[in-house]
């Protein structure tokens, strides 16, 4: 595996660019963007992604400010650079870049990056139809289904999940009091289920829930504190899972997952639904083995299931478990991306 450019999409239309030129493949796992940084990312010194990811954020941060803001990328623009593997018994290890910063884990991030991946021949896996992959919080193991050149599905086993903190109180505008939960499923995420002063997501406009959510993590990073008790780096409520009424009778439940300053999650959110099934489990709600059919905002699903039980997650006393969560990426171009400083005042983006 090598960060080498993707010489055969070069488009013959295609003028010299100048600056920092990165080849990237772009596609969407069930709804929501996916930027893989097939040539030009930077090389990058630690033991193993967690290290890696704390020296990217240190010296190199402009990147992902330039593919992910716009005018180059969105609100909802996410990414990822590949690596080669630290343990030698991997395959590939992967950088996740976002507009919220650089995610410890990202579940639509994986299928998406995996498909193009594999579809592109940028990891060829020591065994066909399995790759084992480093994300700065732990190792994933992958398993996928192509047909012909095509994965037609991606399943990731992710690290494992266990519910943080349950029946928190915290105080959203024009809501008022929230009881919300805290689980980790690669990232802290704040559940808020359907209660008295929250009806469901189906009821709210989705820049209410953009705005709120904005709010409710300031306030609750203000009053708790989370950090991930193996890797100090991964701390504090990332996300909020607003919860609601299935669309489809068929799915087990849906989400609205907020992430960085005005995006949510067109797809199911991988890590949200690894938190979440950790949090049914620790309620017994979900035990090993059933099927968890989450739907995000726009109906899209993600099949997840337990696939682990572990007694004693990180030796805090909690239960964890090891969830799996299923989907499908889709690639739909190919993009060589500069950033120049010296000619463009908006090389590494911006926000509104
Ligand atoms: O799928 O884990 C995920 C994710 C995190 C933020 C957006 N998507």
């Amino acid at each position: 595996m090598t960060n080498t450019p993707l010489t055969k999409h070069t488009s013959t239309l295609a003028k010299p660019l100048r600056g920092a030129v990165f080849h990237c493949v772009d596609a969407h796992t069930c709804g929501n963007p996916v930027r893989l940084v097939a040539g030009g990312g930077p090389a990058l010194t630690g033991r193993n992604m967690s290290e890696k990811r704390q020296h990217f954020l240190k010296e190199y941060d402009w990147i992902r400010k330039g593919l992910m803001f716009e005018p180059r990328g969105h609100d909802m623009m996410s990414g990822s650079i590949l690596y080669p593997p630290h343990d030698p018994q991997n395959d590939v290890a992967v950088l996740f870049i976002e507009t919220s910063g650089c995610l410890p884990m990202c579940g639509h991030g994986t299928i998406g990056t995996i498909t193009m991946a594999v579809e592109e021949g940028l990891v060829v896996p020591k065994t066909p139809g399995i790759i084992r992959m480093e994300a700065p919080a732990g190792l994933v193991l992958i398993e996928y289904k192509q047909e012909g050149s095509k994965v037609k599905s991606v399943k990731l086993t992710n690290i494992p999940a266990y519910l943080a903190s349950e029946g928190l109180t915290v105080e959203c505008p024009e809501l008022g009091e929230l009881v919300i939960d805290v689980s980790y499923g690669g990232n802290f995420y704040a559940i808020v289920d359907v209660q008295k002063n929250f009806k469901g997501l189906e009821h709210y406009a989705a820049d209410k829930l953009i705005a709120w959510a904005r709010e409710l993590r300031k306030r609750i990073n203000a009053q708790y504190t989370f950090v991930h008790p193996e890797d100090p780096t991964i701390n504090g409520c990332s996300h909020i899972l607003w919860t609601g009424a299935v669309l489809d009778k068929s799915s087990t439940a849906r989400n609205a997952v907020f992430y960085g300053d005005k995006a949510i999650d067109r797809s199911p959110c991988g890590t949200g639904t690894s938190a979440r099934m950790a949090q049914w489990y620790a309620k017994g709600l979900l035990k090993k083995g059933d099927e968890f059919v989450h739907e995000s905002i726009i109906g899209s699903k993600f099949i997840g299931r337990i696939e682990e039980e572990i007694p004693n997650a990180f030796g805090t006393g909690k239960p964890a478990i090891r969830p799996s969560v299923e989907g499908w990426a889709k690639i739909y171009g190919y993009n060589s991306i500069s950033i120049d400083p010296d000619d463009d005042p908006y090389a590494y983006g911006f926000q509104v």
